[in-house]
């Protein structure tokens, strides 16, 4: 049987990759249309409000404010599990063009070919608190370093409202640093933090709505409490090199080297390891709420069945 090979643009220039290879991130503005924008919105809030047949959201009443119900999410996880909108996110043409370009431009030889594993949608309500400094591939594992990150700003992002900090470079030598609990609970969440080294070269992010930052799953970086009285809502999609197997957790019975999580969504290229099948997901999220404020809460605060539960190991 013919393999089948998913065909996306290439829209960017050679220098813009090898930015990419050197700096550990780019950011591509005007990836997403204000209708794309609204339609993501408006998703969110369906999500939000238990619309889509779930295991861990049960329906909200109608007579809750799309306020009230959004009010205590920090973030949504794996909400593609659930959501044909964030499916087609996951899958949008140019942001995967870019990925087809850029994913495992440091390895030679590769063709292009990139795989999804997880979604996630910020809310993060003003007050709300970032993450700390942290590298994605300590949750997410890659066996080439291929592991990039798309976070696409529904909102402006803003310093003020808790836009991305990252250390250029920081990527470049692929030590992965360890970790331990931060003391810092208003500014950051209760994920630990990388620590270790040399922060003095961080830079924010800021960028307009609708623009997309991708980076290098060994990039160190964090965002800050939302300081403003917006949201600042934002798709991030975890992707890597297809060719790569995906050992994020090993099951009874495999070894690291033969564990393949095959929960994926391939987005470009090809798929070499088709021949394994692709893992139905669970139909369900994982909400992460935010500690700090959430005697905040008001009568649409709730607890999801799987909340505190991660339907991975660990998430980025
Ligand atoms: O946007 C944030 O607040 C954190 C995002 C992040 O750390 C990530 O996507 O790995």
């Amino acid at each position: 049987m013919a393999q089948e090979i998913i065909e996306v643009p290439k829209p960017l220039s050679d220098q813009q990759v090898r930015f990419f290879v050197d700096n550990g991130y780019l950011v591509m503005p005007n990836m997403l249309t204000r209708d794309e924008l609204e339609e993501l919105k408006t998703d969110t809030i369906a999500i939000s409000r238990g619309k889509y047949p779930n295991d861990s959201l049960k329906p909200l009443p109608d007579h809750l404010s799309d306020t009230e119900v959004l009010q205590n999410i920090l973030c949504i996880h794996q909400p593609h599990y659930i959501s044909p909108v964030i499916q087609k996110y996951v899958k949008h043409p140019l942001i995967c063009g870019v990925l087809s370009q850029i994913t495992a431009a440091h390895l030679p030889y590769w063709d292009g070919s990139v795989k999804c594993m997880q979604s996630m949608l910020f809310v993060k309500p003003p007050g709300f608190q970032g993450q700390a400094w942290h590298q994605d591939e300590v949750y997410i594992p890659t066996r080439d370093r291929s592991l990039i990150g798309a976070w696409a700003a529904i909102d402006d992002a803003t310093i003020e409202n808790g836009c991305l900090w990252i250390i250029p470079g920081s990527h470049r030598s692929g030590l992965l640093y360890a970790q331990r609990e931060h003391n810092n609970p208003d500014e950051f969440d209760s994920s630990l933090e990388s620590y270790g080294f040399d922060d003095s070269a961080e830079i924010p992010v800021e960028v307009p709505a609708g623009g997309v930052v991708f980076f290098n799953g060994y990039l160190l970086h964090r965002s800050r409490r939302n300081r403003s009285n917006i949201y600042r809502r934002v798709l991030v999609n975890h992707y890597m090199n297809a060719y790569s197997p995906l050992p994020w957790h090993v099951k009874p019975g495999e070894t690291v080297a033969s564990a393949d999580r095959r929960a994926i969504v391939p987005v470009a290229g090809v798929d070499p390891y088709a021949w394994k099948g692709i893992e139905v997901p669970p139909r369900s999220v994982h909400l992460r709420t935010c500690k700090a404020n959430a005697s905040a809460s008001s009568h649409a605060s709730r607890k999801p069945e799987n909340a505190g539960k991660s339907l991975q190991p660990e998430s980025a």
